[in-house]
């Protein structure tokens, strides 16, 4: 049995979304992917400045970030050239089941947070469709998720995501201001060395006129 939650307009919470058993066949899928396409640390554009999250992707294209070129998607690796791996079974499952947008996710992001990792509150604004939800999915220590609208200084809801939780972000919560403020050490036994992992399932092209 699916719980659905809306948080505001536009963002359903799915508490426990994937069991633990599944939670940890995805894991071992993902630590195959990150040999194949390791974490990687994003710079900002133009600054150069590093992001403390580590990042690497799935699926056909990924989201990249350097002082060059700025953000973007592209179909491989900024470091190997190879292209991203597939992206596993369960989370084109998780898309058709919970975003209910007829075609598939293109790219799945994976960041990864180390115990004083943070993302600082954002848009997210590199792709063509904003039509197309954004699906989150946790696994790991618990994250402190903060959520606003459209404008920078509207009001945020924080909400604690645990492992196993899935967030849909569609319509008029697409373009709302998000980040994670902190993690919290210690409150999951999921990655054997700890820290956090967020997968998001996106669209990327225009969709089709
Ligand atoms: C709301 N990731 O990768 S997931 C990101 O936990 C990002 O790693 C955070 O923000 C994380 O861009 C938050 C929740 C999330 C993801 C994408 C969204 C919320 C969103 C896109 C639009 C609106
Ligand atoms: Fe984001």
């Amino acid at each position: 049995m699916t719980v659905a939650i809306q948080i505001v307009p536009g963002v359903t919470y799915y508490p426990g979304w994937l069991p633990v058993e599944g939670q940890r066949q995805l894991l071992q899928k993902l630590e195959e992917i990150l040999v194949a396409a390791p974490l990687f640390q994003p710079t900002m554009p133009r600054t150069g400045k590093p992001f403390s999250v580590q990042m690497s992707n799935c699926g056909s294209l990924g989201w990249v970030s350097d002082r060059q070129g700025g953000y973007r998607y592209q179909a491989t690796h900024p470091q190997t050239g190879a292209p991203w791996p597939e992206m596993p079974k369960i989370l084109q499952t998780a898309w058709t089941d919970l975003a209910h947008y007829a075609p598939g996710p293109q790219a799945c992001l994976i960041n990864y947070y180390k115990d004083t990792a943070r993302m600082g509150l954002h848009q997210d604004r590199d792709e063509a469709d904003f039509d197309a939800p954004v699906l989150s999915l946790s696994l790991g220590d618990t994250g402190l998720f903060r959520i606003g609208g459209q404008e920078r200084s509207d009001k945020t809801k924080s909400l604690k995501l645990q492992s196993g939780d899935v967030l849909v972000f569609g319509g008029p919560a697409r373009l709302a201001f998000h980040g994670i403020d902190r993690i919290m050490p210690g409150t999951s036994t999921l990655l054997p060395n700890g820290g956090r992992i967020n997968l998001t399932l996106r669209r990327v092209d225009a969709p089709p006129a």
